[in-house]
């Protein structure tokens, strides 16, 4: 029987019982960590489950000696640092595959929604329709307009299938690992990374925060973009440069953007893009459904299990 700390709320109570079965669990909040108590349960805790955005770095890993396993309940894994936990032996894990639907229905939303200025439509709607009759001015289609998608794995495969079946729109992408049969099947077509931004009417963020992507889409991408183009992510905030596309944003450059991630979480109340009308804002809600958050939960613990058990972990990062 091992100690094991649960930092954050929403695991599912018959997920928790799952754990407590074999192992002694402690949820802990953010504030608790910094208690007496809360250091006591990590200095002895062998598995730790995040729920939320917690970073993993060498100092947490140092507060927590017994450390075996560092199991995500997200498939991103930007905030830990990948290589203390090796260097320390703590095996990380998380959550591919569960959450490909729900973020790409999100990102679908995001792209009819931003498209169809329905932001603008739910503020009329609640408000100045009744009041001035005042409605938003007009939207624009997304059938046959062309859907950019930056990094084809599977959520941006899912958000290729969903805009192009349900929507009529023409999918390009990008990989640096080029095209696949499979994508190509469905008529999904492979560009270079300059022609993703020169082509798209919409362009999707589908790729993980690395040292590498981190404000890839910048300055010079964006203004490679069409003008009167959309942008939405729904991955990570640091991927694009606030500051470049708020300037494309206010310039006209972009018509508008959807955003379910920002650089800053919960943003600050002055970020700017939580003020342009042409900005859809969403609270980082792309798993945020019953079924995948579950689904997210059980596939935690159970890389949990697996790894204290001394047994393969279903997903595992390190
Ligand atoms: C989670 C996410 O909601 O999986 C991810 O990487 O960003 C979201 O699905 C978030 O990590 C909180 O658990």
């Amino acid at each position: 029987m091992a100690q094991v700390v649960v930092l954050g709320t929403g695991l599912p109570d018959r997920v928790l019982d799952e754990i407590g079965v074999r192992h002694t669990v402690r949820t802990l909040t953010r504030d608790q960590l910094d208690t007496a108590e809360g250091r006591a349960a990590l200095a002895h805790a062998e598995g730790v489950v995040v729920i939320g955005q917690e970073p993993v770095t060498e100092e947490f890993l140092a507060a927590a000696p017994k450390l075996r396993v560092v199991s995500l309940r997200a498939v991103g894994y930007d905030r830990v640092d990948l290589a203390a936990c090796r260097r320390r032996g703590v095996a990380v894990c998380h959550t591919p595959g569960v959450l490909d639907g729900a973020v790409a229905d999100l990102t679908a939303l995001l792209v009819v929604g931003i498209a169809r200025r329905f932001g603008e439509c739910l503020d009329s709607g609640r408000g100045s329709w009744a009041t001035t009759g005042a409605r938003p001015a007009l939207g624009t289609d997304v059938a046959g307009k062309v859907l950019g998608i930056l990094g084809m794995g599977r959520i941006g495969r899912r958000v290729a299938r969903t805009c192009a079946a349900g929507f009529g729109m023409e999918i390009i992408y990008h990989t640096r690992s080029g095209p696949t049969a499979e994508d190509d099947a469905f008529g999904a077509s492979w560009v270079t990374r300059e022609e993703l931004f020169a082509r798209a009417d919409f362009l999707t963020i589908h790729l993980p925060l690395t040292p590498e992507t981190r404000h890839s889409v910048g300055e010079r991408e964006l203004a490679a973009m069409k003008p009167g183009a959309y942008l939405v992510n729904t991955a990570r905030g640091d991927v694009v440069d606030e500051r470049a596309l708020v300037a494309a944003l206010r310039s006209g450059r972009l018509a508008g953007a959807g955003l379910d991630v920002l650089s800053t979480e919960p943003p600050d109340p002055d970020n700017p893009l939580l003020h342009l009308p042409n900005v859809m804002v969403t609270p980082h809600v792309g798993s945020a459904t019953e079924e995948t958050r579950y689904a997210m939960a059980e596939l935690a613990a159970r890389n949990l299990l697996n790894v204290l058990a001394g047994e393969e972990p279903v997903a595992r990062v390190v």
